[in-house]
């Protein structure tokens, strides 16, 4: 199953005729620098190229007034004049002869990726449009868009096909006002934006584009905005929102659906945005939404004016949905205090609507138009007072080359145990090393064990200095012993490897809490058992209440803490143990690997006990990196869950900034 990519020249054949200040970044350079750029990475051959169409007068209607769309098909025909005066009516929006008809084609190109993803065609896709379309309002052409390309695509999806519920993930740097018009009142479809918004200050200075607006009637709780009050946002602030807002409610709202309104004018270098994010963000917020909706993904392309960091966001974007590995997601600061209140805003206007952040002890309830005055008050004296965001560096190094390893998932399987599809059976090459052999019989076998034994902890470790090595992306070895052979790798990393290992435990079983105080291991353990060692930066003991079987709570705790810490640490391996009787099933253990594979450059090696066979065909698929099946829309989490993973994040958030979600008090 491939990615699709949809452009068409004609798109380019437009632009702005007269002078006008607010116009001139929209140019056609920008699609052109991003195909270009597409085609030179390789990364154009390797998706399947389909072609646009017009969209029809139909399409159009479904998100547009009839009125709206007599006037727009008029301005082929105007004159200059005529032109201009038409453009007077509405704020930072141009026409010219020919934009009608990209307008048309940009709708019809968002509708055949829909049709690809929803045919099962493709898996993913992008479509690179202009002009673009989440200011359009049903009558009203704004903020350089014309009509709504993405409301359009997500009412056709529910008509044509049936989809139930559409996520919009907006993460272009305006707010998409004309989305948010188009759903507020609509439960089917949930909106998330952020936005630069400066305390209502910035373009387009609306009221409604504030966290307080939720959505209306049957849609409350399905529009989540996100105001960015200060410039310089950095990669933190963008995947604190994602961890703390957007996961945890995307997951409990499960999108049979999502598409993104991908504008990168919230990349580093933008004119507009003058954001701080770097093009290497967006790997991350694209595998961060590939396991939803079973990986129907739809990007839309919208704003990027940088003619550098938008080609190279756009080729970031393409190649995760191509499913190679994301680079590493290096330095993350704390989020700034301006975006941890901003954060804290949103999940307190949220709480109400969302069982996942209902529970949380850090959100006052009923205060929240206070706090909005107070933050207005604080925003008059413009960025006094609060850090300043770093120097005006608008210059960033291009995201290194991302190579994937030729082997993607070696396994070591038991003797009769056979080989999934595009894995490869993994064996040690050459002889044994002596000294590694005999300490491993010296640490970790027991009387009773064969020559197998060694052999498969041998192979465990060979296999992880491969991934160690960037030889082989992914693994699974079956164990006899999980607790040994997990013990046998971390011992390994300590004095073998080069990278730091994050040890993610799912399920009862001592694990070692020593092993980790040098930093070189961080290990995260979910279990039922509640855990006397409490005090390590290093050991993280999860306590569920029904352990791994609980599907909300361990869903909640791994993207409120367990992807925090990982992203934060920034391994260069991650180890993820199944510990007998885990009482996982298999869909989440899934989530967990697709999730886990943002980090350490896609290095997952998994532990799970040779009898466990029924499970490789889904972890092995998992590895590949095909997305995990959806886990259907979800109950609430038990309150002492969520309460535990509170506790947590209060002892680990001086240790671990990506735990805030909440900013510091201030006098
Ligand atoms: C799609 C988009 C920006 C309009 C800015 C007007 N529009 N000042 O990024
Ligand atoms: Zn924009």
């Amino acid at each position: 199953m491939g990615t699709a990519l949809i452009y068409d020249e004609e798109m380019t054949k437009y632009k702005l005729l007269w002078v006008d200040p607010a116009c001139k970044i929209e140019v056609p350079e920008r699609l052109t620098v991003s195909h270009e750029a597409l085609v030179a990475t390789g990364l154009a051959d390797r998706c399947v190229s389909i072609p646009v169409r017009e969209a029809t007068e139909a399409d159009i209607l479904l998100v547009h007034s009839e009125e709206y769309l007599e006037g727009v098909k008029k301005t082929p025909y105007m004159t200059l004049e005529d032109l201009q005066e038409f453009t007077l009516q509405y704020g930072d929006v141009y026409f010219h002869p020919n934009i009608y008809h990209c307008a048309k084609l940009a709708i019809g190109a968002s509708l055949q990726l829909v049709d690809a993803v929803m045919t099962g065609k493709v898996r993913n896709g992008m479509a690179l449009v202009r002009p673009p379309g989440h200011h359009s309002m049903r009558s009203a052409a704004s903020g350089f868009c014309v009509f709504n390309n993405v409301a359009i695509a997500a009412q056709y999806a529910k008509r044509q096909y049936g989809v139930k519920r559409v996520l919009i993930v907006d993460w272009d740097i305006h707010h998409g006002q004309g989305v948010q018009y188009c759903f507020e009142d609509d439960p089917s479809v949930l909106y998330f934006s952020w936005h630069r918004y400066e305390h209502q200050k910035f373009w387009p200075q609306l009221r409604e584009s504030d966290f307080d607006s939720v959505g209306k009637e049957k849609g409350a709780g399905f529009n989540i905005n996100v105001p960015w009050n200060k410039v310089k946002m950095q990669n933190s602030d963008y995947l604190s929102i994602f961890f703390h807002v957007l996961l945890p409610v995307a997951y409990e709202f499960s999108p049979d659906l999502v598409l993104v309104c991908a504008g990168f004018d919230s990349a580093i270098g933008d004119p507009e945005g003058e954001m701080c994010a770097t093009p290497d963000i967006f790997a991350h917020l694209t595998h961060l939404l590939m396991n939803l909706a079973g990986g129907k993904v739809c990007a839309v392309l919208e704003g990027g004016y940088n003619l550098t960091s938008l080609p190279q966001s756009v080729c970031q974007t393409v190649q995760t949905l191509l499913g190679d590995p994301a680079p590493r997601p290096a330095n993350l600061e704390s989020p700034c205090k301006s975006a941890l209140e901003s954060l804290q805003c949103v999940r307190s206007a949220h709480r109400q609507y969302w069982s996942c952040l209902k529970h949380a002890a850090d959100l006052p309830t009923s205060d929240i138009s206070t706090k909005r005055i107070k933050l207005e008050e604080e925003g008059e004296k413009t960025g006094e007072g609060e850090e300043d965001k770093g120097t005006d560096e608008k210059v960033w190094a291009q995201p290194p080359k991302r190579v994937a390893p030729s082997i993607r998932t070696a396994v070591v399987l038991p003797d009769g145990v056979a080989c999934p599809d595009q894995c490869e059976r993994f064996s040690s090459p050459g002889d044994p090393d002596p000294l590694v052999v005999s300490k491993l019989r010296e640490n970790y076998l027991k009387d009773g064990d064969d020559g197998n034994a060694l052999t498969t902890l041998y192979s465990l470790t060979a296999l992880a200095d491969k991934m160690d090595r960037n030889e082989i992306c992914s693994g699974l070895v079956l164990v006899r012993d999980v607790s040994m052979a997990m013990m046998c790798v971390v011992q390994h990393a300590a004095t073998a490897l080069s990278n730091r290992v994050l040890v993610v435990c799912v399920g009862d079983g001592k694990v070692r809490s020593d092993c980790s105080e040098d930093g070189k291991t961080l290990v995260v353990q979910f279990s039922s058992k509640e855990s006397d060692d409490q005090r390590s930066k290093y050991y993280i003991p999860v306590c569920l209440q029904k352990g791994c079987s609980d599907v909300p709570g361990l869903l909640h705790s791994i993207s409120g803490l367990l992807l925090p810490l990982g992203y934060e640490y920034d391994p260069g391996l991650v180890l993820l143990v199944q510990m007998p009787d885990s009482g996982i099933c298999d869909s989440v253990w899934q989530q967990l690997i697709g999730l886990l594979q943002g980090l350490a450059r896609g290095h997952t090696l998994v532990l799970m006990r040779e009898d466990e066979r029924t499970r490789v065909g889904p972890t092995a698929s998992s590895l590949l990196g095909n997305a995990a099946p959806s886990l259907g829309q979800l109950h609430a989490p038990l309150p002492e869950d969520v309460k535990a993973v509170e506790s947590l994040r209060h002892r680990l958030k001086s240790d671990w900034k990506l735990l805030q979600t909440t900013a510091p008090e201030t006098g």
